[in-house]
């Protein structure tokens, strides 16, 4: 089936496409839609709501939405929700790569660096009628940016298990460990169930 996904970000809809293969996964942009739901929700699953919601009131048609983002645990779980804005505060519009700089320059020394991806995913049906679910991918920020790999944050997040970043494996490997991954895949088995037309 034909699924809307409610983001502006095509690294995420590649990897969705790529999770949910067997269907057809159109974002916004696509169809000359301008989306951009003001995100002022205080969690993940907050976020996920507003973005599915902003835009089946336009489509009216189901609707898969993702808010994501990474959370250190020395840093109180920043930057969280804030993690597509960490560093552009004031305005001021940062590259993936100044951004991943910042926050290991604001973690500095500190041995302390677990640190997780988390992907809050909902599926919406109607206003009244969705389902919900949030993932993780566990690992440690890393001391220098590495790897080419994926998009984000990527290249600071360390996989002790596999001994590289999440931005040093292939985006197969990616998608069968991480968060939006995991998330992906349990929306999908909900999708079976209803066996949407
Ligand atoms: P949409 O809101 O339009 O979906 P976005 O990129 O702004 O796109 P979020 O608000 O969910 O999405 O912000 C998530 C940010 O967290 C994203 O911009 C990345 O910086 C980071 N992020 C999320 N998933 C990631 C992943 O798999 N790998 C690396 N960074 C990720």
């Amino acid at each position: 089936m034909t699924v809307w996904f409610a983001t502006g970000n095509p690294h995420k809809q590649q990897e969705l496409a790529a999770i949910l293969h067997g269907h057809s996964v159109i974002i916004p942009s696509e169809a000359g839609i301008i989306f951009a739901p003001e995100e002022n929700g205080a969690s993940f699953i907050d976020n996920v709501l507003i973005k599915a919601k902003a835009l089946y009131r336009f489509v009216h048609a189901p609707v898969i939405a993702d808010d994501s983002g990474l959370c250190v645990d020395a840093l109180n779980g920043r930057p969280g929700v804030h993690s597509a804005r960490y560093g552009s505060e004031n305005g001021v519009n940062l590259s993936s790569e100044e951004r991943n700089a910042l926050l290991l320059k604001e973690l500095g020394e500190n041995p302390w660096r677990a640190a997780r991806f988390v992907c809050a995913m909902a599926l919406m049906l109607s206003e009244d009628r969705f389902f919900i679910v949030q993932e993780t991918l566990e690992g440690e920020l890393s001391w220098t940016a590495s790897g080419a790999g994926g998009f984000g944050y990527d290249p600071i997040l360390y996989l002790p298990s596999m001994s590289c970043t999440v931005a040093e494996v292939s985006d197969v490997e990616k998608n069968r460990i991480s968060h939006r991954g995991k998330a992906g895949r349990a929306i999908g088995r909900i999708l079976e169930t209803l066996a949407l037309p």
